[in-house]
């Protein structure tokens, strides 16, 4: 009898502050990903046409909607574990599974409202954990000046500095790659984007349960 090793695939987190290129770096490694011969998947969070994605949009886009910090929260979380069963299923297929924004966004923000960071991550626990999360981070607040900064509930700096502040408390994770954009292009931190992605693929694949 012959048997067939499928080794599962990859999953990859791109993380960071508002405006620092997720949706741009997320669209090219994807590409570049394809180019190399990868069946690639994208998901991207909130997955705004879930039941549960349709709260949060609304949540996110019209200001007159309330909704305690608490609750919001854990309908981010809830969005998540939405999506959970077939983060899994995909990788277990051999698909390359790319995130863009994650769980780090979920307890960096919330927990930037006052909200305890350990409470925040625990509905989370025992979701998919990524090989590799890249997380775009500017030394300086350059992005505050990007097109289309403020148009959404959380776009302001201040607010800004203390999701930055949250989400460094993931650094000493493993798979924590910070790749800092200031000053470099599009392309510039796109190869960056790569590099963390090779390195991390250069290790074999460990569990992917939390
Ligand atoms: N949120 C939360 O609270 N809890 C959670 O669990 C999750 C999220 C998952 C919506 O997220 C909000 O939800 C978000 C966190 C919260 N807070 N806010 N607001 P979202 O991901 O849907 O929305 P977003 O953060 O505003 O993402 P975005 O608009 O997609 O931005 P981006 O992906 O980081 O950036 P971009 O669209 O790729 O680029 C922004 C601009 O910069 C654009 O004009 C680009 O052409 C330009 N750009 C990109 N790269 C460069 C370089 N290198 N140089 C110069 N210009 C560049």
């Amino acid at each position: 009898a012959s048997y067939f090793f499928m080794t599962r695939g990859t999953l990859i987190a791109i993380e960071g502050l508002d405006r620092t290129g997720k949706t741009t770096q997320t669209t090219k490694l994807i590409n570049r990903l394809a180019q190399d011969g990868k069946d690639v998947e994208l998901i991207k969070f909130p997955e705004r046409t879930t039941a549960i994605g349709k709260i949060i949009n609304t949540y996110l886009t019209d200001k007159t909607f309330q909704l305690s910090d608490e609750s919001a929260h854990l309908l981010f979380s809830a969005n998540r574990w939405e999506l959970s069963q077939k983060i899994y299923d995909l990788l277990d297929q051999g698909k390359t599974v790319v995130l863009d924004r994650y769980v780090y966004s979920g307890v960096a923000y919330s927990s930037a409202k006052g909200l305890l960071f350990d409470w925040c991550y625990s509905p989370d626990i025992g979701l998919p954990r990524p090989d590799v999360v890249i997380f775009l981070k500017f030394k300086e607040e350059e992005n505050f000046e990007r097109e289309g900064f403020g148009d959404e509930r959380y776009e302001v700096a201040e607010f800004q500095q203390k999701v930055k502040i949250q989400f460094e408390k993931f650094s000493g994770q493993d798979n924590w790659k910070p790749v800092f954009v200031d000053g470099k292009n599009i392309e510039e931190v796109g190869e960056l984007v790569w590099k963390c992605y090779t390195d991390a693929t250069k290790q074999a694949l460990g569990p992917v349960q939390n």
